[in-house]
């Protein structure tokens, strides 16, 4: 039987990326079904199609693997795609995608969300140009949710899915492949191999990667170690683990503290490490911390000294709460500079249409045209190519970036798991206060503007309205508050602060410092500390 009748189920609503939730609520009998089918659904067309299905190796991936291969089989699909091991890195899924010409593809995934049975799931759909759906195709898929009556799921054997190779179930050819080989080549294809691999084979140059027991182990052994001459030690955490060895494998300063720690005792030059699905990338120099910000702004400065950029970039975007760095760069590049809300999604058509090169967000995502999703291991590597060609630490770069376009300082405060009524509320009570803002002081400091952000894709002139309340102040400082759409209890409430030094002015100062004054405004203004009842910030990046 492959016709199953169902009834919708209700908070099929995806988030800034994909449907997230907790394992045991994907566990609810259809509660996949549903949303796969809905995925299928939306689609023009399924019958004769191909398909990329991976995941970053959670709990719950690989029997959430079998549901869709026998989903897609009754729906008609001619060909699936499938990552060894049931592991694709979002990343690589995206390069799958373009490489094999497909209608789409199904990642499965919680990013930087902790993984085990009582942990987080999540499932993405990308589109045909290997980016995440859009917002309005994540719409119609909602929409499918909210009405659906029967999902169709043959009753077949299960892949193997350790084991590369073409097999046949029904009409459709499974093909699974080498998670990592394709996109090994589209690296080698945009990076000097051999200036890298003389940087760490030449003695003095030590590394660490930090791969948190997710899914960039496999890729980053092959890149840095086989490829590029690295120690088996240098890359650390390799193996993917379903709970991700009980960590958040999410490449910050609080939750990698394993590789800053080893970074520190060991006095190495070099450290980075990514998140649970492979799309974040944290750069750390030796005793010099990279904010994400000013990586993706030094990465545009310096991109000439990579091969596949050395003829220059088309454009660079970043998401609106990220730093104005890149906007300093692209002005004396003289490229275009755009400004999208939170989310990889709005990315793509920019790519598409060829105005953006790089982009990147301050949530240690950056990455290029490459691909259409946000890349880690291509952003080390960027890193490491403009090391091996410059002949520079990445401290004394980031220094003389410094030096020339001045600093913005930025930091993000996270509320974690704070009551969303409240948290909705306190927002609602900013929103309607923002027109009168102008020209009232908090904590001594001006406001020049305040307001909602709204995005108009210059592509295909699509509107996100409601992408975060964003206040500048008279001095330069921005605060910007949103609600994050990828947690799974409760509400988090994102406060991003960001503040430009001169170049003339100090360039050296710990950023929770230089952001005192905006932050004491900012509190002062919305009432962060009496309204969620918390003291400090229960992550800061
Ligand atoms: C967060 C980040 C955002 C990022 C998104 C997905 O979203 O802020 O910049 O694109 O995660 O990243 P939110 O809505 O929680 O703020 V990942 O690595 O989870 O695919
Ligand atoms: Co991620």
């Amino acid at each position: 039987m492959t016709q199953h009748t169902t009834q919708p189920i209700s908070g099929q609503k995806p988030g800034t990326s994909g449907l997230r939730k907790k394992v045991k609520v994907f566990q609810q009998a259809n509660y996949l079904e549903n949303f796969v089918q809905s995925i299928f659904n939306a689609q023009p067309n399924c019958a004769g199609e191909r398909l990329v299905v991976g995941g970053d190796g959670r709990y719950f991936n690989r029997e959430a693997i079998q549901t869709i291969i026998a989903m897609a089989v009754a729906n008609g699909f001619g060909e699936l795609i499938i990552g060894q091991g049931g592991i694709l890195s979002t990343p690589a899924a995206s390069c799958v995608i373009r490489k094999y010409p497909s209608c789409g593809g199904i990642v499965l995934s919680a990013s930087h969300n902790p993984g085990g049975p009582d942990e987080d799931f999540g499932i993405k759909f990308n589109g045909s140009n290997g980016g995440p759906a859009t917002e309005s195709m994540t719409e119609v898929i909602y929409q499918e949710t909210l009405s659906i009556t029967e999902y169709l799921k043959a009753d077949i054997e299960p892949i193997n899915l350790d084991l590369t190779g073409e097999s046949k179930r029904g009409n459709t050819v499974i093909r699974v492949i080498d998670s990592v080989a394709d996109y090994v080549e589209l690296m080698r294809s945009l990076f000097d191999f051999d200036a890298m691999r003389a940087l760490i084979t030449g003695g003095e140059f030590k590394l660490c990667f930090d791969a948190m027991h997710a899914v960039t182990g496999p890729y980053a052994k092959e890149i840095l170690v086989n490829q590029l001459g690295a120690s088996q030690s240098s890359v650390i955490n390799a193996e993917p683990k379903e709970d991700f060895g009980g960590h958040h494998p999410d490449p910050n300063l609080v939750h990698a503290a394993e590789l800053v720690d080893r970074v520190k005792t060991q006095g190495l030059d070099f450290g980075a490490a990514s998140d649970g699905d492979g799309d974040r990338n944290m750069v750390l120099g030796r005793n010099f911390y990279i904010n994400p910000c000013d990586s993706l702004a030094l990465l545009a400065a310096q991109s000439s000294h990579i091969p596949a950029y050395a003829e220059g970039l088309a454009g660079v975007a970043r998401s609106m709460p990220t730093s104005r760095a890149l906007d300093r760069v692209a002005a004396k590049l003289k490229l275009d500079c755009y400004e999208t809300p939170t989310g990889w999604k709005f990315f793509g058509n920019l790519m598409d249409d060829a105005r953006i090169t790089f982009c990147g967000e301050e949530s240690f995502g950056t990455g290029s045209s490459h691909v259409r999703e946000k890349d880690g291991l291509w952003a080390v590597l960027c890193w490491l190519n403009i090391l091996a060609s410059s002949g520079q630490t990445a401290a004394d770069l980031m220094r003389a970036h410094w030096a020339e376009y001045g600093r913005d300082y930025f930091t993000r405060h996270d509320y974690e798991g704070v009551d969303a009524d409240a948290a909705a509320e306190m927002l609602n009570e900013l929103r309607g206060k923002l027109e009168t803002l102008a020209g009232t002081s908090f904590a001594g400091i001006e406001v020049a503007q305040a307001d909602e952000f709204s995005y108009t894709d210059p592509v295909d002139a699509t509107v996100s309205k409601g992408q975060g309340l964003r206040i500048l102040f008279v001095n330069g400082g921005r605060v910007v508050l949103r609600l994050s759409g990828t947690g799974t209890s409760g509400a988090t409430l994102r406060v991003y602060y960001d503040q430009f030094e001169p170049a003339s002015g100090k360039l050296e100062q710990n950023p929770q410092e230089a952001l005192q004054p905006l932050i004491r405004a900012a509190d002062a203004l919305v009432g962060i500390t009496a309204k969620t009842g918390r003291n400090a910030p229960d992550v800061i990046t």
